[in-house]
């Protein structure tokens, strides 16, 4: 009896530990499942990332495929060719900005400071010019002599609202020209919307142009580059066909 009644208790433990046994298996599979479906659940968000990450890289690849339509190419390494439009001025005076905003017909304003040489090549129906802007600060400006010496045309830019260092811009130009005797130049009066630009004619005087010669052909122009994405001035529309003039002129 007693030992009947040990068994029954035995036996009553035991469907207890069976009862605990499978609640443990089944909140176990509850886990799993719950698991499972947490894992899902990361491995689609991480295909939603991904997907995004693909479309970021998408739109920056498209980015950078249409600035490259400028055809702009920073050089470390001075270019071999003779026959470049050079664009040259003291450092900040709007060279890369001004030539970005011809090539593309937009304004474009630059994003750095050129470190070497960029060259952008701009074409029209019936002609097809490269340009060279060497940076204009101190270490640059020793390759200025030896390519305007080969190149086919000089674009001059200054800041005409940085009154402090005309003086300094006409040095140089004026350095430029006595190394090429018939090389036509460009001049741009740039900055032409800050309201302490001088007038172009105040400008004719502070870089001495009456002074470039008479066998030369100069030509002045005020330009200004303002919102990035609007129109271009006309009379930066008008300076892109007479460089075209010009240096169809001198091939
Ligand atoms: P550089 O190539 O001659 O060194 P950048 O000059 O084209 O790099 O321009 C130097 C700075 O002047 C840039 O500003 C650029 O946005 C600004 N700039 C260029 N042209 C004009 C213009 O016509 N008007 C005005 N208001 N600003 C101009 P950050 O701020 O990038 O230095
Ligand atoms: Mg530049």
């Amino acid at each position: 009896m007693e030992r009947g009644k040990v068994k029954k208790k035995d036996r009553g433990k035991e469907t207890e530990r069976e009862k605990i046994r499978e609640k443990g298996k089944e909140e176990k599979r509850k886990e799993v499942e719950k698991g499972n479906e947490k894992g899902k659940e990361e491995g689609k968000r991480k295909e939603r990332e991904t997907e995004k990450e693909k479309q970021r890289f998408k739109g920056k690849e498209e980015t950078e495929k249409d600035n490259s339509s400028v055809l702009s190419k920073p050089l470390l390494e001075p270019p071999e060719k003779n026959n470049h439009i050079l664009v040259l001025g003291l450092d900040g005076a709007g060279k890369t900005s001004v030539l970005h905003s011809l090539a593309l017909n937009r304004v474009q304003h630059s994003e750095a400071p050129t470190q070497g040489f960029n060259e952008v090549c701009i074409s029209t129906e019936d002609s097809r010019m490269e340009f060279l802007e060497i940076g204009g600060s101190e270490p640059f400006r020793c390759y200025w002599e030896t390519y305007v010496s080969r190149g086919i045309l000089l674009i001059f830019v200054v800041d005409s609202a940085d009154h402090n260092r005309l003086p300094e811009a006409k040095k140089h130009l004026h350095q430029l020209i006595e190394t090429n005797p018939i090389i036509p130049l460009v001049v741009f009066a740039n900055k032409q919307d800050l309201e302490a630009a001088y007038h172009i004619t105040d400008i004719h005087e502070a870089l001495a142009l009456s002074e470039v010669g008479n066998n030369r052909k100069m030509f002045l122009f005020g330009t200004q580059v303002t919102e990035n994405g609007s129109e271009i001035p006309s009379t930066m529309q008008d300076a892109v066909d007479l460089i075209a003039h010009l240096a169809a002129d001198m091939q």
